[in-house]
């Protein structure tokens, strides 16, 4: 018989430093047991009723409800050049319009290596800092002043490579993938000003705001299906091999932007933490209260309401992984992370598994767990913990590189 309850208990005994202290016992709801506590059996009840059913749950309570296309969505490739990086790559810099009248778009940057047969598989992720600080190349473009001006108050622009060490591209670049990324406050800036910039305005306009509204992480995924409509018109690119990818508050948006369209071929969380992949209900790290209070702009309001009552929460972030499936996800986390909370993001992972078991693909589900940089892939779940902290290093691209080789070349 199906186990019908997921339980964990206290996590005192298991290798990894992280859970020296160890979290509440806490009981998981089943990602297979239906709201009227029908098990899903089949493939077919999953997809039809089961994925639906969590979709809704994560859509009104925590996300908020994305919006569908953008009214007038069109490309300018600002700049190309062939001779990226010593003639290893073709960088594009291409302008990805939501309006007609273009005051509402994001600078998608682009490297495509020029060593291929045919179409190559692409990692696609947005940034932090800017296109210009995730690299030395010089000719990449500066945020434009009439963006910068929408940004933070607070926002100073950054110098070229600050955040080049989370971007390996010569890396990524050498082992046959094309890789893309956008700054991600070009779609929603992230700061707290009532919904009033970026995206949620041209999308919604006067629109009153409810419960279940989008906000900002949903509109960071929704900037993501919009480069991948633009991947699609690339013929260097094979557009059903994209990766998506994100590091912290841009993993628990690579999450949700896998979760909402399945179009994304595999999903990378690097750090994602509290409503990410880690599990709410051992409230170890950032709680759902915290995050709300400090972020009130990442979730819908509904969301905060489960401050401090997690165990109420008729989902957890498992489910989120779930939502994945059966496309292949891979989870990583940093040994000094524990803000994040290393062992429930791993956990999330094992309370997933038996919805890939459904469609017949082993997951990660043993409930050790793993040693610091002793990577762990089963099936199509991929896991490590880098030793050090909450970031992105060459490790971990080593790892996402060699787990997406199995499934997107
Ligand atoms: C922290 C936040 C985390 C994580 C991180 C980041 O302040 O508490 O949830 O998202 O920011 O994005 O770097």
């Amino acid at each position: 018989m199906i186990l019908r309850l997921i339980t964990v208990a206290a996590l005192a005994l298991m290798p990894f430093m992280g859970n020296s202290q160890p979290s509440n016992p806490y009981e998981l709801p089943d990602p297979l047991k239906m709201e009227d506590g029908t098990i899903v059996r089949t493939k077919r009840q999953w997809i039809k009723e089961r994925r639906p059913e969590i979709m809704e749950m994560l859509r009104s309570q925590m996300f908020g409800r994305e919006p569908g296309q953008a009214p007038d969505l069109h490309f300018k490739v600002l700049e190309e050049s062939p001779d990226a990086f010593g003639g290893l790559a073709t960088r594009k810099q291409v302008k990805i319009s939501f309006d007609k009248d273009e005051k509402y778009y994001l600078v998608l940057l682009m490297y495509i290596p020029n060593d291929r047969k045919g179409p190559v598989p692409a990692f696609l992720g947005a940034n932090f800092k800017g296109n210009h600080a995730t690299t030395n190349d010089p000719y990449v473009l500066l945020p434009s002043p009439d963006k910068l001006a929408t940004y933070a108050p607070n926002y100073k622009i950054e110098e070229r490579n600050t955040n080049g060490h989370r971007w390996e591209y010569e890396y990524i670049l050498k082992h046959g993938y094309a890789v893309a990324t956008f700054c991600y406050n070009d779609v929603d800036p992230d700061f707290h000003d009532g919904f009033h910039n970026g995206v949620h305005q041209l999308m919604d306009g006067d629109k009153p705001r409810d419960g279940e509204s989008w906000a900002t992480i949903s509109a960071w995924a929704w900037g993501l299906s919009r480069c991948l409509d633009f991947l699609e018109t690339q013929k260097e690119i094979n557009a059903r091999k994209v990766a998506v990818l994100g590091h912290s508050r841009l993993g628990k948006t690579s999450l949700w932007a896998g979760a909402t369209d399945q179009r994304f071929a595999l999903v990378i969380s690097n750090d994602s933490g509290c409503s990410g992949a880690a599990i709410a209900r051992r409230k170890y790290g950032e709680t759902v209260e915290r995050i709300c209070k400090s972020f009130p702009h990442w979730f819908c309001t509904n969301y905060s309401a489960y401050g401090g009552r997690e165990e109420k929460m008729p989902w957890d972030q498992h489910e989120l992984i779930a939502m994945i499936a059966p496309r292949p996800v891979y989870v990583a986390s940093a040994s000094e992370d524990d803000w994040a909370d290393p062992v429930g993001e791993y956990f999330s992972l094992v309370g997933a598994a038996s919805v890939y078991k459904l469609f017949g693909y082993d997951g990660i589900t043993d409930r050790t767990v793993p040693e610091i940089e002793h990577p762990v892939v089963v099936g199509r779940m991929g896991h490590h913990i880098r030793r050090g902290e909450h970031n992105v290093r060459l490790y971990d691209w080593q790892q996402y590189i060699s787990f997406a080789d199995r499934f997107l070349k």
